[in-house]
């Protein structure tokens, strides 16, 4: 029997999602200068209400989690308001939505706000801000003792707003080379105390966020992205896959409402990863529902997801250019191809 991805699927006993597809997070860099989410955020997503799942751009938990600007925020009382505008709308539209709760480490700009970039390690990335190629990377602080359990605190905090402003869920970024994947890959994790050098050390915040936010929001309304291999803003290390296989040996214990691999392009194999695909890793490691992403068409993710390769898919750049994806897919209707010109405006 083959799955139809536009049937509904059950992600656990509290959320059942329309269909199998969902929107990738997608940052756009188009809140007020506030952070908070505008009107014409509120009609971009609710325009693409018939997704399975609307994973919302990356959305920062604090101001020093900020790298990009007008990336919305979930830390304020204005900001809480601007999404519930979002939520509500999403929820008029008959469709669900989970907040990507974010924070860039040692991608942070102090631009941005007024204090220092925090990571696991002072280690820099080469570089400088996308469309503000003048802020050059700095080289951070390594996160001390007591930054880290306020950290753990915050993406917890961050949730609580999360669905406060009434989000079905949250998705917490672990993908990527920001914050939390900075501290499970050696080329950026060099501490010497108990969140680095072992794959149980460097596992160490990641779990410590998780579990944080399970204990305020519940497991049914928590996902995580994770990358294991290194692609972006990261250099790939031979040891990291142990920290991987370590640390998705906990999270089978976790009750997640699912993984999603972080990936531009899922045929890309890893040679830290045994030569591995993203979503070949993961699924080999992790047992819980599987969100496959990067460079998929509808086509190529009905294989995948009839050959057991994950149960969901996302789709990114495709959702940009189509707001009405499922429409036209359910429909046979043709795509717009996407563009890099069209990040200039919401449609
Ligand atoms: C992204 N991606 C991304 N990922 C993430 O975890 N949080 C984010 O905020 C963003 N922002 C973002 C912006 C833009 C403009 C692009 C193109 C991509 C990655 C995205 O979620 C997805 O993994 C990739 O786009 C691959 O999927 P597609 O586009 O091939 O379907
Ligand atoms: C999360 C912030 C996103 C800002 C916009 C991203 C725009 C997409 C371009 C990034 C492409 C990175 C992909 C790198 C692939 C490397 C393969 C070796």
């Amino acid at each position: 029997m083959t799955t139809d991805l536009l049937q509904p699927f059950k992600l656990n006993n509290s959320i059942e999602l329309q269909n199998r597809i969902l929107m990738a997070p997608l940052t756009r860099c188009m809140a007020d200068d506030n952070l908070v989410p505008t009107q014409a955020m509120v009609d971009y997503y609710a325009r693409r209400a018939e997704a399975g799942l609307i994973i919302s751009e990356a959305t920062i938990i604090r101001p020093d989690a900020q790298g990009y600007p007008n990336t919305p925020g979930l830390f304020t009382s204005e900001q809480i308001q601007g999404w519930k505008k979002v939520t509500e709308a999403v929820h008029a539209n008959g469709g669900k939505i989970f907040a990507q709760l974010w924070h860039v480490g040692r991608v942070a700009h102090p631009h941005f706000f007024d204090g220092e970039v925090l990571a696991p390690s002072a280690i820099g990335v080469e570089g400088s801000v996308p469309r503000m190629r003048e802020l050059t990377y700095q080289t951070p602080k390594a996160a001390t003792l007591d930054d880290i359990q306020g950290l753990v605190a915050d993406y917890a905090k961050a949730a609580e707003n999360a669905v406060e402003a009434g989000f079905d869920g949250v998705e917490i970024h672990g993908a990527n080379g920001y914050l939390i994947d900075q501290f499970l890959h050696f080329a950026a994790n060099q501490r010497n105390d108990e969140y680095g050098q072992t794959p149980e050390n460097m596992s160490r915040f990641a779990l410590a966020v998780v579990d944080a936010v399970i204990a305020a929001i519940g497991a049914d309304k928590t996902a995580l992205r994770l990358s294991p291999g290194a692609y972006f803003n990261m250099d790939e290390d031979s040891r990291d896959k142990a920290v991987f296989d370590y640390l998705l040996k906990q999270l089978n214990t976790r009750d997640l409402a699912y993984l999603h691999g972080g990936i531009f392009d899922d045929s890309m194999r890893f040679a830290s990863l045994e030569d591995k695909t993203t979503s070949e890793y993961l699924r080999a490691n992790y047992q819980g529902t599987l969100v496959g992403v990067g460079s998929y068409d509808f086509d190529t993710a009905k294989a995948a997801i009839n050959g057991n390769k994950f149960d969901l898919i996302a789709i990114g750049r495709s959702f940009i250019a189509n707001p009405d994806y499922i429409n036209k897919i359910a429909n046979n209707k043709e795509l717009v191809e996407y563009d890099d010109a069209m990040l200039a405006e919401l449609i």
